[in-house]
């Protein structure tokens, strides 16, 4: 490791990602959980080239081929560093015009049911304000006590890309009807609990009313996870291809596992067949023409 602001080895793999040129390519499947990369990598070409690498700090890339298309799947774990990890690392290593998909679970804050897949048009982040909780008693302090709103920051919206965001709603909606794919505002939260207005005895959170006031900042939120406001957040600040070209394009599609208002949930079985069948709609997406190189590239210079 020689270089300290952006350490790879001698030959040439991330640091945490663990990757070289020609171990990634540039259409990228991302999601959370490793077992479900590898359901999902059931779905490529049998008997075409596979690369597996799985890393100490938790990241699993399986690059092979989609009817005959170059792709990688990409497991993270969880949250929004994580998706910062990867999208910097494998941009580093891979050349031209990228397009990366996550399907991930989430939860649902309006009338989408569980089982249904949410296709965000953009994402918003919520953030625990740690000032806020610097002093708990207040005793003797003659500071203003911070009010509940002040103990999360709501950003701005960011948007995916509405090309592939279209062709991702199409595409899911051919496999699980379109009455089950769900548009809205994502929301990331920075944790799970807190942040998502989970109410936990145990911790000081003042979230009370918390997914109210997501509502009412972002009328269109739909769901709470953890990890597409990074992605598409990140893909906006790419750096440009040498030509000025935008160099990431990024869509989401996430499956409801939790129906917050009706306090339910999607069991394991009903998610991996779930799972199964959004990863052939967004693999359809990402070897279809639209991820093309030059496709990329002209879409990029006319959007
Ligand atoms: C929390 O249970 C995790 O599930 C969701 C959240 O974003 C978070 O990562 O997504 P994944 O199922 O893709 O991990």
């Amino acid at each position: 490791m020689k270089n300290a602001n952006f350490p790879m080895d001698a030959e040439g793999h991330t640091y945490h990602v663990g990757l070289k040129r020609g171990e990634v390519c540039n259409r990228i499947l991302t999601v959370g959980d490793p077992e479900r990369a590898k359901r999902l990598a059931e779905l490529l070409d049998e008997g075409a080239p596979r690369f597996v690498r799985e890393t100490n700090r938790g990241f699993l890339t399986i690059t092979g081929r989609y009817h005959g298309v170059p792709v990688s799947i990409i497991a993270i774990g969880m949250g929004m560093a994580m998706m910062d990890f990867m999208l910097r690392e494998v941009r580093a290593v891979v050349d031209g015009p990228m397009c990366v998909v996550r399907i991930g679970t989430c939860g649902s804050i309006a009338d989408a049911e569980v089982g249904d897949i949410i296709v965000p048009e953009a994402s918003a982040a919520v953030v625990r304000n740690f000032d806020a909780f610097a002093d708990l008693s207040h005793a003797g302090s003659t500071a203003a006590v911070p009010s509940d709103e002040d103990c999360y920051t709501l950003s701005s919206l960011f948007e995916g890309d509405a090309e592939v965001t279209a062709a991702l709603r199409k595409s899911l909606g051919s496999r699980v009807g379109a009455e089950h794919v769900v548009s809205g505002v994502n929301v990331t939260a920075d944790t799970f609990y807190a942040a998502q207005g989970r109410v936990d005895p145990c911790f000081v959170d003042r979230n009370t009313g918390h997914i109210e006031r997501i509502q009412q900042r972002y009328p269109n939120a739909v769901s709470l996870e953890m990890e597409n406001f990074a992605l598409f957040h990140l893909a906006r600040c790419a750096a440009p291809l040498p030509t000025g070209q935008s160099s990431i394009r990024a869509g989401a599609a996430m499956i409801a596992v939790f129906q917050r208002k009706k306090n339910e949930s999607l069991s394991k079985a009903d998610l991996a067949v779930l799972e199964t069948k959004a990863g052939s709609a967004v693999l359809d997406v990402l070897a279809s023409s639209l991820t093309d190189e030059e496709a990329l590239l002209h879409d990029a210079s006319t959007s």
